[in-house]
């Protein structure tokens, strides 16, 4: 009797210390995936206890209605009430869970699987439960780099771009056998494809190999300019000869402007003639004119056959003056 007595006390001695102990653990921090690839989900229970025994469910935590995700019960998957867009791409592996691992497979990744889940695993006497929180990343475009002219100290612009990325990725401008350079614009957006970045930096003669680099976690794109002495050969050049050139340029315009003017002028004496020349002939087709030119024409031979000049003159002036009469309306 003492015996059997102090077997039940270990007994629940024990089970009292285990259902203590029993800790159900996730990852150390957020669980990150890029889209399409394959992700493991991490849950264990602590000291390894078997839970092929155990009711294990994954559902998302962060859904108002929350969507199971994967259900283990009577030692078998049960995913008939499984929500849809996990379907086919969920997997407990069996032999793990003897060892107390309720980590959860998720294949195929989609931007909409990021969110919280969570890890219920339940025996007839105990539960427990851990949150995963899961980011789906996108990797964008490679990076494109702009060269942007000069500034006035003769640094080099460049511009460094890229798109399509989420999360928010990280940009560096890195010298090769150097160091990091810091970037003096940082602009970022974000819109329905994700985020896009947009720094610029200026560079002295000695930066000959710069890369632009994005980073999202692990995964990196890059693109590499080269300058040449040239370049800046070029710069120093044109910085000498770009006094002259305003100098130059200003006489220039000046001359353009004086042309413009005169040619104008000259378009609206030739407008103004023109004109004349129109009234003049439409004057010309009314009957009256050609008499006056008949009556003047014999006016004047009048006046140079004529002995008495004077007389002459003075018939000439009478006739214009009657012609003119007539003309008037
Ligand atoms: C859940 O419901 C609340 C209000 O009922 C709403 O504000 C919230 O956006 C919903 N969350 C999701 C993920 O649908
Ligand atoms: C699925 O849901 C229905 C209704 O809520 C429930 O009766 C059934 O037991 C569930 N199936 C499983 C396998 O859990
Ligand atoms: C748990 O199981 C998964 C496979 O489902 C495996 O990748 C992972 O390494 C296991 N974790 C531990 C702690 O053994
Ligand atoms: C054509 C014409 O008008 N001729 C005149 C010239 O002058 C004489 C008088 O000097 C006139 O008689 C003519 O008629």
């Amino acid at each position: 009797m003492k015996l059997i007595c102090l077997t039940v006390l270990i007994i629940s001695g024990a089970t009292y210390s285990r259902s203590e102990q029993y800790e159900v653990v996730g990852p150390a921090g957020t669980v990150f995936a890029l889209a399409g690839e394959d992700v493991i989900l991490p849950c264990s229970v602590k000291l390894g206890i078997s839970v092929v025994d155990m009711r294990v469910e994954w559902f998302r935590s962060d859904l108002n209605d929350s969507e199971l995700v994967h259900l283990y019960e009577d030692h078998d998957d049960r995913n008939t009430n499984q929500s849809q867009s996990y379907r086919g791409r969920t997997k407990l592996n069996h032999e793990e869970l003897q060892r107390g691992n309720a980590s959860l497979k998720l294949s195929s990744v989609q931007i909409s699987d990021e969110g919280r889940y969570k890890c219920f695993i339940q025996s007839k006497s105990w539960s427990g439960d851990t949150t995963v929180t899961f980011i789906v990343g996108v990797v964008g475009r490679p990076p494109v780099i702009t060269v942007d002219g000069f500034d006035y100290t003769g640094r080099l612009r460049l511009q460094c771009e890229s798109e399509g990325w989420y999360p928010e990725p990280d940009l560096e401008w890195v010298v090769t056998g150097g160091g990091r350079l810091s970037s003096e614009t940082a602009e970022t957006h974000r819109n329905e494809n994700g985020f896009s970045v947009k720094h610029t930096i200026s560079i002295y003669e000695m930066y000959r190999k710069i890369h632009c680099r994005i980073r999202l976690k692990n995964h990196m794109l890059e693109t590499l300019i080269i300058t040449t002495s040239n370049m800046f050969q070029l710069w120093r050049k044109s910085a000498i000869q770009f006094p002259v050139i305003v100098v130059l340029g200003g006489f220039t315009a000046v001359l353009i402007a004086v042309f413009i003017h005169k040619y104008r002028e000259n378009r609206q004496l030739q407008t103004e003639n023109r004109r004349i020349h129109h009234e003049r002939d439409e004057l010309l087709q009314s009957q009256k004119i050609p008499k006056v030119i008949t009556h003047l024409e014999t006016d004047m031979v009048n006046a140079t056959l004529g002995e008495d000049s004077n007389a002459c003159l003075i018939q000439t002036r009478h006739k214009k003056e009657v012609i003119y009469d007539e003309t008037e309306p």
